[in-house]
């Protein structure tokens, strides 16, 4: 007993201690998408984060547009939004990179 679970392999579904051509294309297949999820998932944060960034950097173009057009409504709410809206965006920020450090130091 203690013999079939020490040659357990995470590619034997069946759990009879051997990987079948099947198996392995399974496992490889599993392997594969796990890969390219993580990978999207990344670029989807990239994307995220340069978003947010964008905004940021956009945002005080924002106001002086909203108050050059004479949108006075929308620039004061431009400008009571401004603290929340940049805490917002440097925890976001902060959060990509800070993972970003963390899993290159592993
Ligand atoms: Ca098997």
């Amino acid at each position: 007993m203690s013999e079939e679970e020490k040659v357990f392999h995470p590619a034997d579904t069946n759990g009879d201690g051997k990987v079948s051509k099947e198996e392995e294309a399974l496992y490889l297949e599993f392997k594969r998408k796990e890969l390219e999820d993580a990978d999207a998932m990344r670029d989807a944060q990239r994307n995220m984060t340069w978003f947010a960034l964008g905004g940021l950097l956009l945002y005080p173009f924002a106001v002086v547009l909203a108050s050059m057009v004479g949108l006075d409504q929308a620039q004061a709410t431009l400008g009571d939004m401004a603290p929340t809206y940049f805490v917002a965006v440097a925890g976001i920020v902060a959060a990509f990179f800070g993972t970003q450090a963390m899993k290159g130091k592993k």
